[in-house]
């Protein structure tokens, strides 16, 4: 695998800027809340780094790279194609990156619609996508920031509830995964 400086550079010519720097605060939250929850600190760091590395491909290069890299998307990727760079953006960390680890390479495949029972790696990429730095127009961000040093289930359960309700707000299909990260959540989580 890559260095954490080579990746960066790499990262810094293919995505725009304000990626870039939402990457750095992916990295770089994910890393303390691994510290936080005393898990491995370097995974968390090369996970957040890597976690939107397909995310500014244009619609035409992702289903480009999707047919080679012979991904399946379901009927919701294909119709709403910024689902896409989760899936695409695994196969490009360990293409393009040298990751060969699956925890990372899981971490950034689930990362947008998360999953039932997240590993831990998992769960910490989808919340430090969500509560990072320059995150800024989320309700109740600051309460999902302070809970997500707190209680990592009932984070997720907060961020979760948040997207399904921009989702309807903004009339977007709720990808099947996303609902059913939600149920399982909110089962498990007294609010
Ligand atoms: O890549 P980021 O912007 O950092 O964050 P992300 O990977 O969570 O992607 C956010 C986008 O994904 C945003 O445009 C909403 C969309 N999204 C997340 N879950 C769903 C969804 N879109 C649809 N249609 N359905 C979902 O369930
Ligand atoms: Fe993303
Ligand atoms: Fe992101």
């Amino acid at each position: 695998m890559k260095t954490f400086e080579e990746i960066s550079l790499e990262l810094k010519t293919v995505l725009n800027q304000d990626r870039y720097a939402h990457t750095m605060g992916v990295a770089y939250t994910a890393t303390s809340l691994a510290m936080r929850y005393e898990k491995d600190i370097e995974k968390a760091m090369f996970a957040g780094l890597l976690h939107d590395c397909a995310k500014c491909y244009s619609n035409q290069e992702k289903f480009a790279k999707v047919k080679s890299y012979q991904i399946e998307l379901s009927k919701i990727e294909v119709e709403n194609p910024s689902l896409i760079h989760a899936k695409l953006g695994a196969e490009v960390a360990r293409d393009l990156y040298g990751v060969t680890d699956l925890e990372i390479l899981n971490s950034i495949r689930y990362h947008t619609t998360g999953r039932p029972a997240m590993n831990w790696l998992e769960q910490i990429i989808f919340i430090a996508d969500y509560i990072e730095p320059l995150r800024k127009v989320a309700p109740n961000l600051k309460t999902i920031r302070k809970e997500s040093f707190l209680d990592l289930n009932k984070a997720t359960t907060l961020i979760l509830e948040n997207i399904l309700s921009y989702l309807h707000t903004r009339n977007n299909p709720i990808d099947t995964m996303t609902q059913k990260t939600y149920d399982y959540y909110s089962k498990i989580t007294t609010i």
